[in-house]
């Protein structure tokens, strides 16, 4: 492969010196602050420190509405790209060390290479994802009206045998776990069976689950609507649930933070799935009216705190079967991917280290003497806690920026991929 800029790592050293002194001075404070609480920093920090979350490869494209997309320069023009900037967005963060592949947007002819080319990078590569939400060149058969709970058996067989490729791909990639997502659905009344859909549906998973192999898992993910309006096989937690207790062990059940209904308490969905040992992980992002995947945090960081509080909660208790997989997945539609990723990845970080302040037993105590705004205040002391000091310096001890976005801006990360990159007119983004 041609030379590829890369950021390097004295110079993300050299930007640190400028702002270790002042890290220091706000550590040591914040130090003290927990210290009052009995709280230790130095082991809430290494906890920072080990937490990672999956980047999407399409995430690093710029994405787009059913209106218009408006690319940025230095796209990257194909996976290898792809993992450049996501090495990238790990090298600055230390916080994103797997990528999760998108097939058949990412798909090559040499998996083994593949493996080889992201391990250079020093990235690993997490759940794979099948698209049969569209159809591809020269395809066959359509998904127009469905993939796998299409009324037509053909159909189905052919997004069946996707998902099996998909899979096999993943072995080869070192992954463990296959999502799938299907934009099944009808737009009128009448259109479809509800039933017969579901048990299609089901049926085709079955197929899909029988070739998973020893130590895998498949992750269903539901959405609420779109792009069938009036209903969607897979809608909600609850179809999730039962398609993923019908189909076995390896099933579970993955939460988009924007397939739900407004004013949704993701929270307790997420409580619930943990109960019954169903929780697949998360698909992060934000959102403000529907599935927006707006950057995660960045419009109700209180509602990401109160998950990830459920998440510790579930950790602390050690819930059976709990080892929910993180991915990010936003499409970045005016920002900079690499940049929105990047303080995705940190403001995931921030609300976990924010639900590990919780005082556990302080809050079981209050619960139960049904101290109901006692309860909250401790919930909204860890919430309104700074941590940005504790994130920083786990971030800088693992060899990371201090300030990534900023360290990326004065790298002239972008400026130099704008001249590697010509622009081709055609990359491969989406959202799911
Ligand atoms: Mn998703």
């Amino acid at each position: 492969m041609a030379y590829a800029f890369r950021i390097d790592d004295g110079f993300v050293a050299d930007e640190n010196r400028r702002l270790a002194a002042a890290l220091d001075e706000d550590y040591g404070a914040l130090g003290r602050q927990l210290a009052r609480r009995g709280l230790d920093i130095e082991a809430l920090t290494a906890k920072v420190g080990a937490f990672a979350v999956a980047v999407p490869t399409w995430g690093v494209g710029t994405g787009g509405t059913r209106f218009a997309r408006f690319p940025g320069p230095g796209e990257p023009r194909g996976i290898h790209d792809k993992l450049q900037d996501c090495a990238t967005i790990h090298q600055l963060t230390r916080a994103t060390p797997t990528v999760s592949p998108h097939f058949p947007w990412d798909h090559v002819s040499d998996w083994a290479a593949l493996r080889e080319e992201a391990s250079s990078l020093g990235l690993g590569f997490d759940a794979v994802n099948s698209n049969t939400f569209q159809d591809q060149p020269g395809q066959p058969l359509s998904y127009k009206f469905g993939s796998l709970s299409h009324s037509d058996r053909t159909v189905r067989d052919l997004a069946v045998a996707h998902n099996v490729a998909c899979i096999e791909a993943g072995v080869a990639l070192g992954s463990r776990a296959l999502t799938v997502w299907i934009a099944d659905g009808s737009n009128f009344a009448g259109q479809s069976n509800l039933t017969a859909a579901f048990d299609r549906y089901l049926e085709s998973m079955h197929r899909i689950y029988a070739a998973l192999p020893a130590h895998w898992q498949v992750f269903i993910e539901h959405k609420l609507y779109e792009p069938g309006f009036y209903s969607t096989v897979v809608a909600d937690w609850g179809t999730s649930l039962m398609a993923a207790q019908l189909l076995g062990d390896k099933a579970k059940c993955l939460v988009d933070l924007g397939h739900h209904a407004p004013n949704t308490n993701i929270e307790m969905i997420v409580a619930r799935l943990v109960r019954a040992g169903k929780l697949a992980g998360f698909h992060f992002n934000d959102s403000r009216y529907g599935d927006d995947d707006l950057d995660s945090g960045s419009i109700d960081p209180f509602r990401l705190f109160l998950v990830f509080n459920e998440l510790v909660d579930a950790a602390a208790r050690k819930a059976p079967g709990f080892d929910p997989a993180y991915m990010i997945d936003q499409s970045h539609n005016v920002t900079d991917p690499v940049e929105s990723l990047m303080g995705s990845a940190i403001e995931l970080q921030r609300s976990h280290a924010q639900a590990l302040l919780v005082d556990r037993a302080a809050l079981a105590a209050l619960q139960d003497d049904n101290d109901a705004l006692g309860a909250h205040r401790l919930l909204k002391q860890a919430f309104t806690t700074d941590v940005s000091p504790m994130l920083a310096m786990a971030r800088s001890r693992a060899g990371g920026a201090i300030d990534p976005v900023a360290v990326y801006r004065a790298a002239g990360y972008r400026e130099r991929k704008a001249q590697e990159r010509p622009v081709t007119g055609v990359v491969s983004a989406g959202i799911v």
